[in-house]
């Protein structure tokens, strides 16, 4: 490799490299990048998997290496009710991120070392097929969960949250499983233009059909002008607890989060985290379908994500509604993707903790 640094005339050093403090002369600058050890390449090039992690598409690859955790796309968009182009969700978060390492700051942990993660590829999901997609969004995704590999969606918009904790409920326990879901928007309609299966209802079939806890699922960042009063009046019978985002502009994210992690995990055994990336504010995340503007920033964002991958007993999450074509300047991609980071890294330090691991710099304590 030869950059812009090695100045005038390969190998030459164009400064003196005397300045050492042990007065020992510093090898020539060609000669240390020659003895370097050859990385991966760049984030850029190649093929596109997650993270650059290993693609294990089959149910028997994933028993063969027993990961901890699996991204599954789910690339499926015909459901929302406004823009569309979520399908290209997980390929741009695949092949649009930037990369810059993965070494978490804050935790000080080098997240790979302490977690497997690999990509399990796309449910197949068949253009204007709602029901054949759904269905394969749920055995793609229970095929993960039933082994005890943690399952990270990729969407897609936000219905596919309803075949894919519905996954996770039949494998830890029907009635189970808690829900703490970032949103613009509630999504517990019943029926929209007719279509029970739509990104407005997902929220609702979950809480009917009994998959989830009522009185665990809590919403954090509701906002704007959806849904009337008789859907609050729904949520409030079946015991679902929301924080609006003017809570979380009065109270600020730091104590809202607090509430809603203790009311998410209130006697419930195990957690699923839904994050619709359009919680956050559409000026950090214009590639979305449906942008709500007055939403939350994704430093608080990131924060709440890693502090209850820490906190709760988080079985699965999902990112959804992630819109590229809507997309500037991969904004909304990077923000989705360090959201997969925050629980990856959460995760791999609770793993590092139970062996007795500590940060190392510049991490701290959590
Ligand atoms: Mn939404």
């Amino acid at each position: 490799m030869t950059g812009s640094h090695d100045g005038p005339g390969a190998g030459a050093d164009p400064v003196p490299q005397t300045g050492a403090p042990t007065g020992a002369p510093v090898p020539p600058y060609a000669a240390r990048e020659a003895a370097a050890e050859l990385p991966d390449g760049p984030g850029y090039a190649g093929l596109a998997t997650f993270c650059g992690r290993p693609w294990l598409e089959t149910e028997a690859e994933l028993l063969a290496r027993r990961p901890d955790v699996a991204v599954v796309g789910a690339p499926f968009d015909i459901a929302t009710t406004h823009r569309p182009g979520a399908r290209f969700g997980p390929r741009a978060l695949r092949a649009l991120a930037y990369d810059p390492g993965t070494y978490h700051l804050d935790l000080g942990i080098e997240i790979f070392e302490w977690l497997d993660v690999v990509d399990a590829g796309d449910a197949h999901c068949p253009h204007g097929l709602t029901e054949a997609s759904h269905a394969n969004i749920r055995a793609k995704v229970n095929q993960v969960a039933r082994n005890g590999i943690f399952p990270l969606i990729v969407g897609g918009d936000h219905s596919i949250t309803w075949p894919a904790a519905t996954a996770v409920a039949e494998a830890v326990g029907w009635g189970e499983l808690g829900l703490l879901h970032f949103d613009a928007h509630a999504d517990t309609a019943d029926i929209i233009d007719g279509n029970l299966a739509s990104h407005g209802t997902p929220m609702r079939r979950l809480i009917e059909s009994g998959a989830v806890r009522g009185r665990n699922f809590v919403q954090v960042g509701l906002r704007g002008y959806w849904p009337p009063p008789d859907v609050f009046a729904w949520m409030r019978e079946n015991g679902l607890r929301w924080h609006l985002m003017h809570e979380v502009w009065e109270r600020g994210s730091r104590a809202v989060i607090a509430d809603a992690i203790a009311e998410a995990v209130d006697g419930c055994k195990a957690l699923y985290l839904s994050v619709d990336i359009d919680v956050l504010d559409p000026g950090f995340a214009p590639g979305t379908g449906t942008p709500e503007p007055g939403g939350m920033n994704p430093a608080d964002l990131l924060r709440a994500v890693r502090q209850i991958a820490l906190d709760t007993p988080l079985v699965a999450a999902d990112i959804v509604e992630v819109s590229p074509p809507f997309d500037h300047a991969d904004t909304t991609v990077n923000s989705a993707h360090r959201v997969a980071m925050e629980v990856f890294a959460a995760l791999a330090h609770r793993r590092r903790t139970a062996a007795g691991g500590v940060p190392d710099l510049p991490g701290t304590a959590p």
